[in-house]
């Protein structure tokens, strides 16, 4: 019994553990987490430059309200090539699901839109959001009243920020007439679409599907259908909209497995792309619950417009696979006619069941997110896969994903954690944790330490950013620690606030100093006694193997150590590891300082050959990430 007992209680935590695993962790930001992916490039050189934008959600619908602690872990992020994080904005919209968030040009200037959705006790209605590039809101667009909430599946900002179309869902009580049961009445749940001025949200168009779209067009009920109360039968299910020049719209319902063209003068549909029988146009393949749909190209009577299939098709026939299609119509001739241009297939050959969509790119490339389990794709012209990936879990999913450069530049300062650790006075170091929540193009990372709160700082060494958050460890123990981020071109991009340096308990640590509890040194007063050579001419990165033989190889352990097991920290992440490595490292340490009787040459100057002797080379962390 107490042996089963405890398998169970140890089974049912590598269970907690490992379902904990899908999650980065930061030391600099404890109460947030971040989805990981997994990767493969299959052409790496041939992928388009830019950051993944993503809305991580564990569930479609808002979540309840609760006092519960959560780590913020849903919302948008952003990502870079690698999956390495860059911003998560789960604090900034407390843990709230976000869609369709993206880069847009607004008065020739690239900002961030996205949708806030709407709360679960109704008290929020949701909102079309947009951000500058400091990642401050530039406009918080809601959506008229007497137009329902603000939908979640699209929220188009066109004519370089001027307006945006965005779907919206509406219910009314109707008779079934046109199934035939005149005495018979449902609710019926109509899909239409607004467009709003960005800077007033006063709706400048306003169209729904009850006019235009009769019952028999859905795919989803039959005549035989049971009749629903509020909200009702969701007929058409509109996901998509868009807008051309000529100023007529493109919708997708995918109730109706249909693309139609409505008029902006008039509301009328101009035609139906149909993806079962039902088309307007002579056309070469078929298509099904169908998603983001979006004009590629439009002008005259031809249209290039791209969209994500559900489905399998006629071609591949054997494969129930979705893909993304770009397809030509030529509105010009009789009939009128459709053609695909490319296609391109879900590289796993499943089928996406719900939601996803497809951008494309700049260069030509097409970038695809499939949905369920954040599951992303970027292909070639001709439709090779140059990429997939997707979260290391299927906890979370993700509706739309997209592919841009950005500029961020949050208005926050740099976070920062230091800790000290050490079994005595001749063997203590100073870890710093860095990170930068949105910042996109810091090079490295300048470190400085002072004697007091009122000393000036004293440069202590430089690190190249390496990750979301960077780690640095400096020989002795540093206090009043700051840093500063610096941008590729070398000028300081940002400045931390100085940080107090974490103790351990010294005595509960095991530290066996002779001269009482440590404290903080006097970094000016240390380098200058090792030949007064500047504290600022610190080493380049990219020289940590040049490390020779002069350094203590077991200086270069502890730093090991000291890496993996941050790397240990960042995979099961909290408290409790934190707490487990404080214990780990300063036994480890001490025990090994005793056996070895290890000692660090304080401030050890490594020669290189065209540099100045610099100071603290051995002491920057192996990049292991
Ligand atoms: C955007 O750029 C175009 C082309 O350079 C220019 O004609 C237009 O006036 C600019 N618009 C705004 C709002 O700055
Ligand atoms: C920091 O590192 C860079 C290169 O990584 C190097 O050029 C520079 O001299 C270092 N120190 C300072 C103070 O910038
Ligand atoms: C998984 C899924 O929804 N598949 C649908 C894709 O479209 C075809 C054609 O309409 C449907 O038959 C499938 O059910």
């Amino acid at each position: 019994m107490f042996w089963q007992g405890l398998l169970l209680l140890l089974a049912q935590n590598v269970v907690a553990w490992h379902s904990d695993d899908d999650l980065m962790s930061f030391v600099t930001l404890p109460d947030a987490r971040a989805v990981k992916f997994n990767l493969n490039y299959e052409h790496r050189d041939r992928v388009s430059p830019g950051y993944w934008f993503v809305s991580p959600y564990l569930h479609i619908a808002p979540d309840e309200a609760t006092s519960l602690y959560e780590q913020y872990q849903i919302g948008p992020h952003i990502y870079d090539q690698d999956g390495r994080l860059v911003w998560t904005g789960a604090p900034m919209f407390d843990n709230r699901n976000v869609f369709d968030f993206k880069t847009i040009a607004l008065n020739n200037e690239t900002y961030i839109s996205l949708i806030l959705q709407y709360n679960r006790d109704g008290s929020e209605r949701g909102y079309g959001m947009i951000l500058d590039q400091n990642y401050q809101v530039y406009r918080k667009i809601p959506l008229r009243k007497d137009l329902g909430v603000f939908d979640i599946h699209e929220f188009n900002v066109l004519d370089n920020g001027q307006s945006a179309v965005v779907t919206n869902y509406l219910s009314e009580e109707i008779t079934l007439e046109a199934f035939g049961r005149p005495m018979e009445k449902t609710w019926l749940e109509y899909g239409g679409f607004a467009e709003l001025d960005i800077n007033t949200a006063d709706v400048l168009y306003h169209w729904n599907s009850f006019a235009e779209v009769p019952l028999v067009e859905t795919v989803h009920y039959s005549p035989s259908s049971r009749v629903e109360g509020a909200p009702g039968w969701d007929y058409v299910h509109i996901n998509a909209v868009d807008k051309n020049d000529n100023g007529d719209y493109l919708i997708s319902m995918r109730f109706t497995n249909t693309i139609y063209l409505v008029s902006g003068q008039t509301g009328t549909i101009v035609w139906r792309l149909g993806g079962q029988g039902n088309s307007d146009f002579a056309q070469d393949f078929v298509f099904s619950k169908q998603h983001d749909a979006k004009f590629v190209e439009s002008s005259g009577t031809r249209h290039v417009i791209s969209f994500l299939n559900n489905a399998s098709d006629e071609e591949f026939a054997e494969e129930e696979t979705s893909s993304a299609l770009i397809v030509e119509l030529e509105t010009g001739t009789n009939p009128m006619t459709a053609r695909v241009l490319n296609r391109y297939i879900r590289p796993d050959k499943g089928l996406t069941r719900l939601r996803g969509n497809s951008q494309l790119l700049a260069n030509k490339n097409m970038f695809v997110c499939w949905s369920q389990g954040g599951y992303i794709s970027e292909f070639s012209p001709e439709g090779q896969v140059l990429m997939s990936a997707s979260f290391t879990s299927d906890r979370y999913s993700n509706y739309r994903a997209y592919k841009s450069e950005f500029i961020g530049r949050p208005t926050t300062p740099p976070d920062l954690v230091a800790s000290v650790f050490g079994s005595d006075e001749t063997n203590l170091v100073t870890r710093v944790h860095v990170s930068w929540n949105g910042a996109t193009d810091v090079a490295y990372y300048n470190f400085y330490a002072r004697a007091s709160e009122f000393d000036t700082p004293v440069f202590i060494g430089n690190v190249s950013k390496y990750d979301f958050e960077t780690m640095f460890i400096a020989s002795g123990y540093m206090d009043w620690v700051s840093v500063e981020a610096v941008h590729n071109d070398g000028h300081v991009m940002g400045t931390s606030k100085v940080h107090r340096t974490k103790v351990p308990d010294w005595e509960a640590a095991g530290y066996l100093g002779q001269s009482g509890l440590p404290r903080p040194q006097d970094p000016s007063g240390l380098s200058s006694a090792q030949g007064g050579s500047s504290s600022k001419k610190l080493s380049n990165p990219s020289r940590l193997s040049s490390l020779d033989g002069t350094a203590d190889a077991e200086v270069r352990k502890a730093i090991q150590m000291l890496s993996s097991s941050y790397t240990t920290v960042r995979s099961i992440g909290g408290l409790f590891a934190l707490i487990l490595l404080l214990a780990v490292m300063s036994g480890i340490m001490a025990s090994y300082l005793l056996i070895r009787g290890w000692r660090v040459r304080l401030y050890h100057r490594v020669p290189t050959e065209e540099r100045l002797s610099e100071e603290g080379e051995h002491l920057r962390p192996e990049m292991t990430e």
